[in-house]
């Protein structure tokens, strides 16, 4: 997503070596003594003006526009990094990219007009500037660089896919299920305020693809403890799901109260309003009184009681999950490319 961003001495640099390889070449050639140190300078600072400018447009271009984005991806990046300080840290290159087009328009025609033995001056001149242009953008070139390494590990999200996100207080046995139903290692992608990473398995089922989303740290506490842009992360997830499986350690041996995880559950359940819920009861190998459990289901029909680690019920939650229907979102009215 965002290439290998240089120092401002690396491009300088690389855009000033290689002006003088190519000056260099001209040293050799027969050219009338009274225009050769002139040839050579023009040559060394349009050269480099043009190796600056080509890595600048290279980061430029490689970055895609923010506004293009899934809004998932401009909610990641705005989280992770900041969409503002983003745009900004373009502009400068844009900037930069511009004023250094000017110099090598301005730096050459000076030269030209000059005679030979002032054309080294002149050189000098141009990149003296040419490197106060580049000491500028540093600052841009650091962001870019932080968000390089930041957005290194994005989630890689199915938009085509059904998603279903996984939610519950820790230890009640996500992972576990999230192992039992799907296909192969999950994903481990860096998301905002989760410590371990996001977690995304997938599975087919009837040629529909399905992606499920585990997020330790952020989906598994008090949501009401959180501060607002850990809202945004959650917020992030809300384009994404379209359903929530809320997993219920039966057994309290998680070391949750049932009363807790149903309060988790309530709160998950505000914020993902339009989302429907799936109710997992799980660890029930480990339950001997079920009816106790009666009072934490508000909805019989899609609550579930299962044993990830023995794969009962799987086959229950498969039979759900197939029933999910993908939610149609319309991000932006006006421009709907993203489907
Ligand atoms: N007895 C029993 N233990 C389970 C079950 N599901 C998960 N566990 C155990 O509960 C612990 C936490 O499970 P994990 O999947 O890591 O929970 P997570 O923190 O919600 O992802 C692990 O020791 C699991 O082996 C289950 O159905 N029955
Ligand atoms: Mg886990």
């Amino acid at each position: 997503m965002i290439p290998t961003i240089p120092t401002p001495d690396e491009l300088l640099d690389k855009g000033f070596s290689r002006g003088k390889k190519q000056a260099d070449l001209l040293r050799s050639q027969k050219i009338p003594k009274h225009l050769k140190g002139k040839r050579i300078e023009e040559r060394r600072v349009v050269t480099s003006c043009q190796v600056i400018k080509d890595k600048l447009k290279s980061i430029i271009d490689a970055v895609p526009e923010i506004e293009s984005l899934h809004p998932f991806y401009q909610d990641y990046i705005d989280i992770t990094v900041g969409v503002d300080d983003m745009k900004q840290a373009l502009g400068g290159l844009n900037w930069a990219y511009g004023i250094i087009t000017q110099l090598e328009k301005e730096y050459g025609a000076k030269i030209r007009k000059n005679p030979s033995e002032k054309a080294t001056a002149i050189q000098k001149q141009a990149y003296g500037r040419i490197a106060s242009v580049v000491g500028k953008i540093k600052k841009d070139l650091d962001f870019l660089d932080f968000a390089k390494q930041n957005l290194r590990n994005m989630p890689t999200i199915d938009f085509e896919a059904t998603t279903i996100v996984i939610a519950g207080f820790p230890n009640v046995g996500k992972s576990t299920l999230l192992r039992q139903i799907t296909e192969a290692e999950p994903q481990v992608a860096n998301y905002p305020f989760t410590t371990k990473g996001i977690q995304i398995g997938h599975t087919e089922m009837h040629w529909k693809h399905i992606q499920i989303i585990d997020t330790p740290g952020l989906l598994d506490r008090p949501i009401l403890e959180m501060n607002d842009i850990e809202m945004n992360a959650i917020v992030a997830l809300e384009h994404l799901a379209d359903a929530i499986l809320f997993i219920f350690d039966a057994s309290e041996t998680c070391g949750f109260h049932l009363d807790n995880q149903y309060n988790l559950l309530k709160q998950i359940e505000k914020i993902f309003s339009d989302v429907p819920v799936i109710y997992l009861f799980n660890k029930m190998d480990l339950v001997e009184d079920a009816e106790y459990l009666n009072q934490y289901i508000d909805d019989e029909e899609n609550s579930i009681f299962i044993s990830a680690i023995e794969g009962e019920g799987i086959d229950k939650i498969n039979k759900k999950i197939n029933r999910i229907k993908k939610i149609e979102r319309n991000f932006d009215e006006e421009d709907d490319e993203y489907y």
